[in-house]
């Protein structure tokens, strides 16, 4: 099993800066991760493939985004029992309720981790990530807390006119 715990997939260049989010918040809390183009409807073979061997490459946890008619992460989580992070890209038609629509509403027994429409899901799928991890990494649990810690000190009390 490699090093690299964490796959984060996307049906499209196009949904990069969305799921960059994710890559982002991973990199500052130190975890490993892949990022790779998957598409239900561009790359079938590639999303089957990707689902096939992801619990023999180590994967524990995949995060996938799509926007529009957004199958990935549905069929991913059809086709792999890692958990799947769901990340509906906002989309120009439909401002991204189309792709949260296909992603939230899976039929029982094939859950997907569904989180906000874009960037907030993007980098709330890296720290749903961690914590998952985290859960087994006493290191990268402190990391997390530190992380959480930053975050709440940075929120001013009152607010001001700038
Ligand atoms: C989906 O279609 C992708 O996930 C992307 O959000 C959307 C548009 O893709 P492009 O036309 O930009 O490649 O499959």
């Amino acid at each position: 099993m490699g090093d690299i715990k964490v796959g984060i997939i996307m049906g499209s260049q196009s949904d990069w800066p969305t799921m960059k989010e994710a890559a982002n918040i991973l990199d500052e809390l130190g975890v490993a991760y892949e990022a790779r183009i998957v598409s239900a409807h561009r790359t079938p073979d590639r999303l089957w493939d990707y689902g096939k061997t992801a619990v023999e490459r180590g994967l524990q946890v995949i995060i996938a985004g799509a926007g529009g008619a957004a199958h990935l992460p549905g069929m991913m989580a059809s086709k792999t029992r890692v958990p799947v992070i769901g990340v509906p890209v906002q989309t120009r038609a439909l401002s991204g309720v189309d792709s949260l629509y296909s992603i939230v509403q899976m039929p029982k027994g094939f859950p997907v981790a569904t989180m906000a429409i874009g960037s907030a899901g993007g980098a709330n799928a890296g720290l749903m990530a961690a914590g998952i991890l985290a859960l087994q990494d006493e290191a990268l649990a402190k990391r997390l807390d530190d992380w959480r810690d930053a975050l709440s000190a940075s929120i001013p009390e009152a607010p001001s006119d700038e």
